[in-house]
């Protein structure tokens, strides 16, 4: 049977980009405005066959498509929660669009996702004449976060296929160019390596001292009566809670109830 996996990706740029007019290019093939007044921050889904260590992979991307308003700093955190990998789009005829990519974009997914694969898509390449992003400034931008660009037209479908495969194909692989590690999306936690991962993570998020966030996490094991050398699930659930708890004093709860999604990823690996 041929193995299938979903991902999550996202689309990011300033308003009027093309955004909206490539996810519509590339799923439906067609380019008109109706769409783009109805879809707003929908997500879609395509599938895909990519090559996975030569083995056939069937893959189903989650589209998002993220507002492009730079206000809606809470709205666009919480649809990169989870993302895989992200297009990020400028368009060709405004060099203002790909310098917020580097100052604003690139910055605000990291900041939420990590460091997952991203591919540039300079994008409206059919308006020839009105283009004032050269390749030079391309490739001097793009080298800089090890990504792959691709020259696009939402409106002649130029690239278009080629630069969301890409993506597609680093998000099964899961790491940047820049990146040896593999970090295989379908290893599996023991409870301990789950532990220890929430246990890091509380300890990168709490706004304090390490030495703190472990005695912090003694006391809560305790509590909750979990051995460190063999955790059942149903107690690091229960930590995950006196966690959010005790952060609650010093995090927004934004930042809170993120940390308990992250964590319970953790359990759900194993
Ligand atoms: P967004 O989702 O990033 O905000 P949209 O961007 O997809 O809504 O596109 C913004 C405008 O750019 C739309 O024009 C759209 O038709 C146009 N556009 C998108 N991609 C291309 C392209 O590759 N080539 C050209 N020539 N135009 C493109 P309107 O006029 O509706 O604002
Ligand atoms: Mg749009």
């Amino acid at each position: 049977m041929q193995k299938k996996i979903i991902k999550k990706i996202c689309l990011l740029g300033d308003n009027s980009v093309g955004k909206t007019s490539l996810i519509k290019k590339y799923v439906f093939d067609t380019f008109d405005d109706k769409y783009i007044a109805t879809i707003g921050t929908k997500t879609v889904k395509k599938e895909l066959n990519v090559d996975y260590f030569g083995k056939p992979l069937n893959l189903t991307l989650m589209i998002w498509d993220i507002i492009g308003q730079k206000e809606y700093r809470n709205l666009q955190n919480m649809s990169f929660e989870g993302t895989s990998g992200a297009l990020v789009v400028c368009d060709m005829t405004r060099p203002e669009t790909l310098e917020s990519l580097e100052s604003y974009w690139i910055d605000a997914l990291q900041k939420v996702a990590g460091t997952v694969p991203i591919v540039f898509m300079a994008n409206k390449c059919d308006l020839v004449d009105e283009a004032r992003i050269t390749r030079d400034r391309l490739m001097e931008v793009t080298k800089r976060h090890s990504a792959n660009f691709f020259m696009t037209s939402a409106k002649t479908g130029e690239n278009v296929e080629s630069a969301f495969k890409t993506l597609g194909k680093k998000v099964v692989a899961g790491k940047t160019d820049g990146m040896v590690e593999m970090k295989t999306a379908e290893k599996k936690l023991s409870p301990v390596e789950a532990m220890d991962n929430i246990v890091s993570h509380f300890c990168e998020h709490f706004k304090q001292d390490t030495d703190y966030a472990m005695s912090v996490i003694r006391k809560q094991c305790e509590v909750v009566g979990l051995d460190i050398n063999n955790p059942s699930k149903q107690s690091m659930l229960q930590l995950i809670e006196k966690l959010a708890f005790v952060e609650a004093d010093v995090l927004s709860t934004f930042e809170v109830n993120k940390n308990r999604i992250e964590r319970k990823n953790f359990i759900t690996k194993m």
